[in-house]
């Protein structure tokens, strides 16, 4: 379904299998070093949700090859870019960042733009695991206009084009939702690809 122009959204793409084989690398991903933590914010706070990245490191306003304590990023393996391409139908695109979010049932993330890549290229997003409530906002400030949608596990939504850089966030998150199948006992994980723009 085409929420906005350039916003996709593809309930069920994933397979269970593929749902499997991402959540026990994403548990991999998560192991120290360079591992999954809460992001400080330059405000002092932490985000509620946690992150793992791989290809870049991200911290607000800025992209680095190595985490704060100074070990290197892992990798973004050749099979998950290529998860991407297929994802937007583009053997070209090359995504050289995953960002890997997980929500406890407490988590949430504020309105905000995703605007430190330097490359208008699409976003990729998978969800697994319990369903959330995300918010679509639009290009010009965090509040109404928006179209809330729920995200359940095996989910794709592909932003690109007028929505690359439109205002998103996810309100909640909808707990006991996600098959315990997929390896996550509870929570929910979401994955994008990006491409950085940088060499
Ligand atoms: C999530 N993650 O569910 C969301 C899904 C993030 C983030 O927002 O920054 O890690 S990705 C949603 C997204 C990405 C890029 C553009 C737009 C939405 N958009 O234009 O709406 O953890
Ligand atoms: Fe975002």
């Amino acid at each position: 379904a085409e929420i906005a122009p350039g916003a996709v959204h593809t309930p069920d793409w994933l397979s269970p299998d593929e749902q499997r084989r991402l959540v026990a690398a994403c548990r991999d991903w998560a192991a120290a070093p360079a591992g999954m933590r809460h992001t400080r914010l330059p405000s002092g706070g932490v985000m509620s949700v946690q992150t793992v990245c791989l290809g870049w490191h991200w911290t607000p306003y800025r992209y680095s090859r190595t985490t704060e304590d100074g070990s290197p990023v892992k990798p973004l393996p050749d099979w998950l870019a290529d998860l991407g391409a297929r994802a937007v139908g583009d053997p070209a695109y090359r995504p050289d960042i995953a960002l890997v979010n997980f929500y406890d049932q407490a988590a949430k993330m504020g309105m905000h733009q995703d605007k430190d890549e330097r490359s208008d290229a699409p976003v990729v997003s998978l969800s697994i695991g319990d369903s959330c409530v995300f918010r679509f906002g639009n290009t010009e400030h965090r509040n109404r206009p928006w179209t809330d949608v729920e995200l359940r596990s095996g989910d794709l939504f592909v932003f690109g084009g007028p929505s690359r850089f439109a205002y998103h966030g996810v309100t909640k998150t909808l707990p006991g939702t996600g098959d315990p199948a997929t390896g996550l006992a509870a929570g929910r994980l979401n994955i994008t690809l990006r491409v950085s723009g940088m060499d």
